[in-house]
């Protein structure tokens, strides 16, 4: 069944290629909104526009460079006159008990999981003026409200994404501009690079892990609500999952 009013919006997707980002834009692609995929991996996001279709464009960036993230934004400008959605997805996290992680690891979390977002989100608010139901929609973490274990850098950077969109909220709504934070708990993804695969999918399976289908979802569910109303949060966690 397809969602009221996503046809023919405009959305930018962070970290396309892989994941919950991939998994969204299949979605709003199927309801008949244009996706822009963003992300490093050129080759991926170029065969997935090519599979979607159309209405999928590739644009390769890396959000934690400000000078790549301002030609996107331009580019989104010029081939659509304005913005509908962002999905601020893009992220990263490197596992390590806080006494062993280094300031390298530090930095490269909170450039892309909250520079790289800011970023985007404010080269994206001009895009947005006067566009009934424009949303900014960006993925936080189950961790950004409880913390985990062994991952306390990265949960401190998806505090900061909650901090910012509590406040964001405030200062857009008078504009009719949404602002959204969705925090999803344990996914089959990508996602947790540095943790050895097997400890990975030990995890995953003994919680029956989301997939990233499942966020999408609500993402979507998010995105396709009259322009009156604001989704303010979502946590979707597995049942499984009892903590954090
Ligand atoms: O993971 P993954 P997810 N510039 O690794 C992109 C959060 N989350 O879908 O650049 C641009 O498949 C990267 O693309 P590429 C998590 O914190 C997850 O799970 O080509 N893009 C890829 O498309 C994150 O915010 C779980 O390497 C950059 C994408 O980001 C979001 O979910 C639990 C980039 C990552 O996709 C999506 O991650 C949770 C950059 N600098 C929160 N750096 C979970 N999976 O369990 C990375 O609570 N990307």
């Amino acid at each position: 069944m397809k969602m009221q009013g996503l046809s023919d919006k405009v959305a930018v997707i962070t970290g396309a290629s892989s994941g919950i980002g991939e998994a969204t834009a299949r979605l709003l692609i199927a309801e008949g909104a244009h996706v822009v995929l963003v992300a490093r991996r050129r080759a991926r996001i170029e065969a997935l526009a090519e599979e979607l279709g159309g209405r999928a464009c590739a644009v390769m960036a890396d959000v934690s460079d400000a000078s790549q993230v301002g030609p996107l934004f331009s580019l989104v400008r010029e081939a659509f006159g304005g913005l509908d959605l962002l999905l601020n997805n893009a992220g990263l996290g490197f596992s390590a008990a806080f006494v062993d992680s280094t300031p390298e690891e530090w930095r490269r979390m909170f450039d892309t999981n909250v520079i790289g977002l800011l970023s985007c989100t404010q080269a994206a608010i001009p895009l947005m003026k006067g566009r009934p139901g424009a949303m900014i929609a960006s993925i936080s973490s189950t961790g950004g409200r409880y913390g985990v274990e062994g991952w306390s850098v990265y949960c401190a950077t998806k505090y900061a994404v909650v901090g910012f969109h509590e406040t964001l909220r405030k200062e857009l709504g008078a504009d009719g501009i949404r602002v959204s934070v969705i925090e999803p708990g344990a996914v089959w993804t990508e996602f947790g690079h540095n943790v050895p695969e097997q400890a990975l999918r030990q995890r995953r399976q003994a919680l029956d892990a989301l997939h990233a289908e499942d966020v999408a979802q609500a993402v979507v569910y998010a995105f396709a609500q009259p322009p009156r109303v604001l989704v303010q949060e979502i946590l979707v966690r597995p049942v499984k999952q009892i903590a954090p």
